[in-house]
């Protein structure tokens, strides 16, 4: 490393101990601008491929309220795509490169959008676990070092939360109704449960890039501490609407003040991320069927934005 290079590394590390953000046109690391475009766009993917397991009952919702309620949701993160994407960009990305990564299958996005929603509950599911497990993971990224990714954070955090309000109250209502519907709660919540918990990543003695994340203070937790809070704030909830967790280890460990709780299924978490997961193909077809579909309405976007630049030259 140049002596000069060396000195702005130095700045940048006591900058980033002192808990400063870093703003786009700030001196990083490329090692820390790689970081940070792989976790931002993969981040980015999975908003966008996370509309479309919920999207898939849009249309079957059981009450025009709920129906209402749900596009708004899948609507949201939409959204937060857009923002994660323009937060990306400020490290020197194009937008169009990050999505044919993802549209070519060579991008990851999240492992818990290749299950299937097959029943009403999975939606209630979704949003009580897959939303509650993101709001986890997400509230402490709104301190994460980089500044536009932390600030996108923010808002993100407060849309989630509705988000998983929404869910655990179809999951209650459900819980309330016949045995019917208690059971369709309880299955979804038997095949969501272990997918929710995959979502945190790889165990903290198999994450790659954990240390240098938490280093860089772009992650402040590691994967294996956000789960074990997710499992402590989800229980109860669970046993509050009586559900059962389908763990047979799960158990209140006194001493450490949290729940033991059984082993994940790694060899099935890495067969999702590699591709071989129940909906991979499916998710990867519907996008890009929507990107082809969608070529007309960017051809006419960037048609009028030029008459537009055209009429006031
Ligand atoms: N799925 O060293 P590790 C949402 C990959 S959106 C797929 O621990 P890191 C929502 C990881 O990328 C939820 N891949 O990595 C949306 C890495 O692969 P590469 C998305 C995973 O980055 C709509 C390798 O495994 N949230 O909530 O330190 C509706 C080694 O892992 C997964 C975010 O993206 C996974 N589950 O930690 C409702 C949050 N886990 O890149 C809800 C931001 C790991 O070396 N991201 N991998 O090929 C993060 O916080 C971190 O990136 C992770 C992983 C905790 C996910």
């Amino acid at each position: 490393m140049q002596l000069y290079e060396k000195q702005l590394n130095e700045q940048f590390e006591a900058y980033i101990a002192d808990d400063n953000k870093i703003e786009p046109k700030d001196w990083m690391p490329d090692a820390y601008r790689k970081t940070l475009i792989r976790q931002i766009s993969q981040h980015a993917h999975s908003e966008v491929v996370g509309m479309l397991p919920e999207g898939n009952w849009i249309t079957r919702a059981p009450s025009l309220k709920r129906k209402a309620i749900l596009l708004a949701k899948v609507q949201d993160e939409a959204g937060h795509g857009l923002y994660l994407y323009s937060a990306c960009e400020t490290l020197g990305v194009e937008r169009e490169d990050l999505v044919k990564d993802l549209l070519s299958g060579k991008a990851k996005y999240s492992s818990i959008f290749n299950y299937p929603t097959l029943t009403w509950a999975d939606i209630g599911a979704i949003g009580w676990l897959v939303d509650g497990a993101a709001i986890m993971n997400q509230v402490p990224l709104c301190r994460c070092s980089y500044g536009p990714y932390a600030r996108a954070m923010v808002r993100v955090c407060k849309e989630e939360s509705f988000h998983q309000r929404q869910g655990y109250t179809i999951m209650m209502e459900l819980m309330n109704g016949t045995d019917d519907q208690k059971a369709m709660a309880q299955d979804a919540l038997n095949r969501w449960w272990w997918p929710s918990l995959m979502m945190f990543g790889p165990s903290d003695k198999d994450s790659k890039h954990s240390a240098q994340s938490m280093r860089w203070k772009i992650k402040r937790f590691s994967n294996d501490e956000l789960r074990q809070r997710m499992v402590d704030m989800t229980v109860p909830q669970a046993e509050l609407i009586g559900l059962k967790m389908p763990d047979p280890d799960l158990k209140w460990n006194e001493e450490k003040g949290g729940y033991d709780f059984g082993e994940i299924d790694w060899e099935e978490f890495y067969q999702v991320i590699d591709g071989n997961g129940p909906c991979n193909k499916d998710r990867l077809e519907t996008r890009n069927k929507a990107h082809d579909d969608g070529t007309w309405v960017r051809d006419a976007a960037l048609a009028y934005a030029e008459k537009q630049k055209l009429k006031r030259a």
